[in-house]
């Protein structure tokens, strides 16, 4: 197949390409490598050196033998999504090209601006290009299990549910609540396609994804080939972090009273989910949800898991609960339906207390280099 894949240079993006290339589709992106200059406005980095977009098109070709189009360029330009479209030709158009992180739309109004105007821009000009150069394009759109909020009633996976309001029934769409701009952003997205989407009978994928952890994947066998990882509290999702702070001798950071839940995934199985929902579109015109985890913990059990891990290792550590910089619900129920990628055959290979240990690993020849990021690492971004 041939795959577009908006947000290339990201996390998730740059390794669900390899996991492509390795499996035969052609793959081609657009990044604007915000996300590099973001990190650095925060003063981080990621915890290994990123090789620049050409060096990483050399190693594809060198390591996978395969060749990638790497397109430096901003999802939000129409015209450059209608050129690539026209010229490239997709079967399917990966959408991860958003600002993804919460705490860093959460800093001031500009941040929580730029989020939304960022995210909403990017996925209504992809949207416009798609209905009217091919509709039969299937768009794949990453959204968040963060969407749904911690409703206190399964969350289900589908885009309408049932309400009885006054003794009268319909249909409506399933209910969303974000925790910060950023995953307001994400639900404001959701609508924009649902509607788009009606009007213009395209064919979608929106995947609600819990939190990502992990260092690699199958494809990434060498320095030249990794992904970024973010570790600092802006960027770094709380495994991630966990894995550092423990590395680094700094206290293990579950937030609040550490009972909040969710659903998480490797970056493994995230990619290789992708790669099935890719494989298998929905059929023409339909919008299909995703719900996309493999296990559910809270953050504390989180912590003592990483704990566990690192003293395994020989590292000394602990874990040390911090004031809550986020407004959320610190005890919450938790049962989101997961039926979709089954159906497809998808069984998650990874589980976060084999995994701890790998990244763990991965991280130690790069302690150094982490131990210049020591200050950004505790929680200072409030909600309010
Ligand atoms: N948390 C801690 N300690 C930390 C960091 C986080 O207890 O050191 C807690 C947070 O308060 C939150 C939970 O861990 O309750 C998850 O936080 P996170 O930073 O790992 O994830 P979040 O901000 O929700 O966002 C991340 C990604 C985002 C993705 C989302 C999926 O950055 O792109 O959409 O995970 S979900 O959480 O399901 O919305």
């Amino acid at each position: 197949m041939r795959v577009l894949i908006l947000g290339i240079d990201g996390y998730i993006g740059w390794a669900l390409a390899l996991r492509l290339l390795a499996k035969g589709h052609e793959v081609a992106g657009i990044d604007n490598l915000s996300t590099r200059r973001f990190s650095e406005e925060v003063g981080s980095d990621s915890a290994f050196p990123l090789p620049s977009p050409k060096d990483r098109v050399n190693a594809v070709k060198k390591k996978l033998d395969a060749s990638l189009d790497f397109i430096v360029g901003d999802a939000k330009d129409k015209k450059l999504l209608e050129d690539t479209i026209s010229k490239f030709k997709p079967d399917v158009v990966v959408h991860f090209a958003e600002q993804r992180s919460a705490p860093f739309s959460m800093r001031d109004y500009n941040h929580a601006w730029y989020t939304l105007e960022n995210n909403l821009k990017s996925t209504l000009s992809l949207l416009y290009a798609v209905s009217e150069i091919d509709p039969s394009i299937h768009i794949l759109k990453m959204g968040t299990m963060g969407e749904y909020g911690t409703p206190n009633f399964d969350i289900p996976e589908s885009a309408f549910v049932r309400a009885v309001i006054n003794g009268k029934e319909d249909i409506i769409p399933t209910p969303k609540w974000g925790g910060s701009y950023y995953h307001w952003s994400k639900i404001f997205d959701t609508y924009l396609i649902m509607f788009k989407g009606m009007l213009s009978s395209l064919t979608v994928t929106d995947i609600m994804q819990g939190p990502v952890y992990g260092t690699r994947t199958e494809e990434i066998i060498d320095e030249e080939l990794r992904t970024r990882f973010d570790f600092d509290e802006t960027w770094g999702t709380v495994i991630n972090r966990y894995c550092v702070e423990a590395l680094l001798g700094l206290p293990i950071t579950p937030y609040g009273k550490g009972k909040q839940t969710r659903g998480f995934i490797s970056l493994e199985d995230s990619v290789e989910a992708l790669r099935l929902l890719i494989e298998n579109p929905p059929k023409q015109g339909e919008y299909r949800v995703v719900n996309q985890f493999a296990e559910i913990f809270n953050v504390y059990e989180l912590a003592q898991i990483v704990k566990n891990a690192a003293v395994e290792l020989g590292l000394k550590t602990e874990i040390r609960s911090v004031e809550n910089p986020r407004i959320e619900k610190e005890e919450h129920y938790y049962n989101p339906e997961i039926k979709i990628l089954p159906s497809l055959g998808f069984r998650p290979r990874k589980d976060v207390r084999g995994e701890v240990k790998i990244m763990i690993k991965d991280l130690i020849p790069y302690k150094e280099r982490l131990e210049r990021f020591k200050h950004v690492i505790m929680p200072k971004t409030r909600w309010r």
